[in-house]
């Protein structure tokens, strides 16, 4: 049989993600584990895709099945923030247009354009992360399936690409490996973080 790479062959587009605004939901099940792989999408957007530290929101659930709820329900709060937020940003605009226009006084050097900084509003992309374990009942398969069903439903639902950041391991050791916690692991949150920033910039056509 053929030999193959297995995972993720990366994009061969530029992924900038340095316009974005990222949500990370992530659980407090498992916590260890969750943290290896939501620094590893952290770090990827920001060292990989450009991507601001503070465009970076990250806030936490309690478990897995949480995570479609939360996820929904802080992308619509960041929209009707993002309203607002467009409103001011016209507001200022209009400000920057006036002192522009009517200020003769300024020096020929003064800088007129900002460097990038914190986005407010709406999320281009998010990333729900958790670890499910499978135990001795049928709970594995019920959260699993609700869990999975309900991150792709949010990103149907709302429009924003939602990341499915979840590992559904059948014992700890896979789920240390796949967080890149063991000898030859590989921290599936770097995919994740690279998956956000090629699937925000897909919306928004910039790719
Ligand atoms: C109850 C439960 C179990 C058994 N296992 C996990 C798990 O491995 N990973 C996880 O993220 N959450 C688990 N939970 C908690 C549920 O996801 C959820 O938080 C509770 O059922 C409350 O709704």
């Amino acid at each position: 049989m053929a030999h193959f790479e297995k995972g993720v062959t990366a994009s061969d587009k530029e992924l900038n993600g340095e316009d974005l605004r990222v949500l990370i939901v992530h659980t407090r099940w498992n916590l260890p584990i969750v943290e290896a792989l939501v620094k590893g999408a952290k770090d990827t957007m920001v060292s990989k895709h450009k991507v601001l530290p503070e465009n970076i929101v990250i806030e936490s659930v309690p478990g897995a099945y949480e995570l479609p709820f939360a996820a929904k329900s802080l992308i619509q709060t960041a929209q009707a923030q993002g309203s607002s937020a467009s409103s001011d940003l016209i507001a200022s605009a209009t400000d920057l247009l006036g002192d522009l226009t009517t200020a003769d006084d300024k020096t020929p050097d003064s800088p007129k354009v900002k460097s990038k900084s914190a986005k407010k509003g709406a999320f281009d992309a998010v990333i729900c992360v958790g670890v499910l374990i499978k135990g001795s009942t049928m709970h594995f398969e019920y959260i699993c399936d609700a869990t999975s069903q309900g991150i792709m439903r949010v990103g149907l639902d709302t429009n924003v690409p939602v990341v499915f950041g979840v590992l559904t391991c059948l014992d700890d050791k896979q789920a240390l490996n796949r967080a890149g916690m063991d000898e030859n692991g590989h921290n599936h949150g770097e995919d994740w973080g690279s998956a956000a920033v090629e699937m925000a910039l897909l919306k928004s056509r910039s790719l």
